[in-house]
């Protein structure tokens, strides 16, 4: 791949420039209406002014997808092909930009930006370019959806619209998406990608906005809608579409296990935790927030993960050395704090984890803990994860599968058969062996339980964009 053709400075040019956006529909950006602002969590100043969508807005956006969806839909595989790869190399052309507009609007480490988003943001265009191409011969007979309705979280803002919009498109579909109100800018940004690839108008549509924002999207007339966020809000939405014959996929919370054997290699596992809980801040739905550790080896690892631990370096985010950057917003920070004061109150022990000026956490981890504390049942979303112990396999699958959700889940050990056969045993929609938080495209990502349904990624998350109609002749027709 060549290089990014931009510098770091891209990112501030760009947002002084542009100062306040409309959305994007049909092609082009609206005036802007009533505004709200984006901030950098890191230091609080405001980075620029987004547009609250209105249900109008909405309607607008969903009628340009509507009116692009035939063309797009007659358009062969590699013909879209075509635009999801120079998507993808856009993307790549443009990374440092990219990287440094998602760190100033997320709070997430450059360093994570630059690594892993924006990479897999471009692995997921091209692989699903691919998609594009195999989709007649690999689901013979299947037509696109129509039009996607596609709401999307804060905690990966650019990766999640690609894991959204990618797909969508491979298989057909016209989009509007809502990315979330903490971080709109790189959808924005990649509204301009569209252009500049000379995108079909109205194949892509970005409407900025809150959660009523989103409300609008569920409410309108759209033939999916694919949801990432809050268990709460995704309930919500199974409700409203219930009877209307809309398909929806949605991906959720989690309160993953990271189970390490007795046999593990206990420096890796620490590494893991540090690659899971202690990556973006802790706010990964699938991050390995319960640790359980054998106890035969529970004192060792425990002390190689403090010390780890203090080793963390918290701080500005564009600080290239910076290993846990600033949680999202304000509102995200107090929540984490009261989960955690609710796990202390209960009867735990927090082992760093101290709220530093601004929106700053230190990386903690609570032990001593019940069960049936709160800090074990709900998804704290922040760099804080649980530690507690077993004797026994069994004992583990236990306390692994003892909660509401089931998206993730990591096994450390160094026998093959221990360590598949305790995968084997967690009920959850991706399990990692000796790793955490990898993804790839290629692999679908999704859940169980209250984690939701639906998967994103390779031939099952283009299966969910994707509808099977059942074509028969009444009698044979003879080829011309
Ligand atoms: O989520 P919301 P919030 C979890 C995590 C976090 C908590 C709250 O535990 O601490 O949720 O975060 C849009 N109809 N996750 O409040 O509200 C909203 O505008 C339609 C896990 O930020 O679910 C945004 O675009 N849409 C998670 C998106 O939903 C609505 C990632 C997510 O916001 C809506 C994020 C409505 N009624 C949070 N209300 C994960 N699975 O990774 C809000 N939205």
């Amino acid at each position: 791949y060549g290089p990014s053709t931009e510098d770091a400075s891209a990112a501030r040019d760009w947002l002084a420039r542009r100062g306040t956006f409309g959305h994007f529909i049909n092609g082009s950006f609206t005036k802007p209406g009533e505004t709200f602002e984006t901030r950098d969590p890191a230091t609080g100043d405001l980075l620029a002014r987004v547009t609250q969508g209105t249900e109008a807005d909405v309607t607008a956006a969903v009628k340009a997808a509507r009116r692009a969806q035939r063309g797009w839909a007659a358009l062969t595989g590699t013909e879209r092909a075509r635009y999801l790869y120079a998507i993808a190399r856009h993307v790549q052309k443009r990374e440092r930009f990219l990287s440094v507009l998602e760190t100033l609007d997320n709070g997430k480490p450059i360093r994570e930006a630059r690594d892993i988003d924006v990479p897999l943001v471009a692995r997921h265009f091209y692989h699903h370019a691919g998609w594009a191409e195999l989709r007649d011969t690999q689901f013979p007979g299947h037509a696109p959806l129509g039009v996607c309705g596609q709401i999307i979280p804060w905690n990966f803002p650019l990766l999640m619209l690609a894991w959204k919009i990618a797909p969508a498109l491979a298989a057909g579909n016209t989009v509007v998406l809502k990315p979330a109100e903490y971080t709109p800018l790189t959808a924005l940004a990649f509204a301009e990608i569209c252009q500049e690839v000379g995108l079909p108008a109205g194949v892509v549509n970005i409407v900025t906005g809150d959660g009523a924002t989103g409300a609008a999207l569920v409410a309108a007339e759209v033939d999916k809608i694919a949801f990432t966020g809050s268990t709460e809000v995704g309930r919500g939405i199974a409700t409203a579409l219930a009877g209307t014959g809309r398909k929806l996929t949605l991906e959720l919370g989690g309160k993953s296990p990271f189970v390490v054997m007795e046999d593990a290699d206990l420096d890796a596992a620490v590494e893991g935790v540090v690659d899971s809980i202690w990556f973006n801040q802790g706010q990964v739905c699938c991050a390995g927030s319960r640790i359980l550790v054998a106890e035969s080896v529970a004192e060792r690892f425990e002390g190689l993960l403090s010390a780890r631990m203090a080793r963390l370096r918290v701080g500005a985010p564009l600080d290239k050395s910076t290993d846990i950057g600033a949680i999202v917003d304000p509102v995200q920070k107090d929540r984490i704090l009261s989960i955690c004061r609710a796990a202390t109150d209960a009867g735990a022990e927090l082992i760093g984890g101290q709220a530093q000026d601004g929106c700053f956490i230190a990386p903690g981890y609570l032990r001593n803990i019940a069960p049936a504390n709160p800090g074990m049942e709900q998804e704290i979303f922040g760099p804080i994860a649980t530690l507690s112990t077993f004797r026994t396999a069994d004992e583990a699958v236990e306390l692994a599968n003892n909660t509401r959700y089931g998206l993730a889940g990591s096994v450390w050990s160094e026998s093959a058969t221990v360590a598949t056969d305790m995968a084997a045993r967690i009920k959850a929609g991706v399990i990692w062996i000796n790793g955490a938080n990898m993804f790839d495209a290629a692999a679908p990502f999704g859940g169980y339980r209250e984690s939701g349904y639906g998967r994103e990624g390779g031939a099952a998350g283009m299966r969910d964009y994707l509808a099977a109609p059942t074509v028969k002749p009444v009698r044979e027709v003879a080829p011309k």
